[in-house]
């Protein structure tokens, strides 16, 4: 069964299959822009994006937002993350680092599916921290910077940990669980 994820980014569609190919779900990336709302919550962010696509391709889909929580940094960037790359990368946020003590982070992922009869949310996230260096150059955005709990490489030095306990397959997984029963 096809269901269509509206991003722009085709990482994250490919990182959706990994999960989905264990349920029988593929998913189709739809280049359908929306706009992103402004609010700390990354989950209000994908239940409003989810809403307008619906409302213009008048058919299921699921858009997923993710934010990069750092606590050193208060929280920063947080939802604002896609914005906060775009303008400063990895780099920058090593730059804003600097002597920081506490380095702990968390990657939230909230996945937002709407169809006929409304929004439903499934989030996933992953405990971890910044290291102080670029390193690895797998996966996408934040991976080379940030280093999952229990472990000493970044997502982007380790993809095959990341398939197994990022905050997207976390997401994913109780997402397709939850579809493979609708459809079932
Ligand atoms: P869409 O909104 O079009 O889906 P995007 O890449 O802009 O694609 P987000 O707004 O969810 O997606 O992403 C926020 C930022 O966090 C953005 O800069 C991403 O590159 C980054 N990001 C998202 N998921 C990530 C992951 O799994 N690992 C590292 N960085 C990630």
């Amino acid at each position: 069964m096809e269901l269509k994820f509206a991003t722009s980014n085709p990482h994250k569609v490919s990182e959706a299959n990994q999960v989905g190919r264990k349920y029988g779900i593929e998913f189709v990336q739809l280049e359908q822009d929306y706009p992103e709302i402004r609010d700390e919550d990354v989950r209000m962010v994908a239940r409003a994006g989810a809403a307008y696509v619906f409302n213009i391709i008048r058919e299921p889909v699921i858009v997923e937002d993710t934010g990069l929580f750092i606590e050193g940094l208060g929280g920063f960037p947080g939802s604002y993350s896609a914005f906060v790359f775009n303008k400063i990368e990895n780099q920058g946020i090593l730059r804003l680092m600097q002597g920081a003590g506490d380095r702990k982070a968390e990657f939230i992922s909230a996945i937002g599916y709407c169809d006929i009869d409304g929004v439903q949310i499934f989030d996933g996230a992953v405990r971890g921290s910044i290291g102080t260096e670029i390193t690895g150059t797998a996966g996408f955005g934040y991976d080379s910077i940030f280093i999952p709990d229990g472990h000493e490489k970044t997502f982007g030095e380790n993809p095959k940990l990341k398939a197994e306990v990022s905050h997207r397959m976390k997401a994913f997984d109780k997402f397709c669980k939850f579809i493979a029963e609708c459809w079932d």
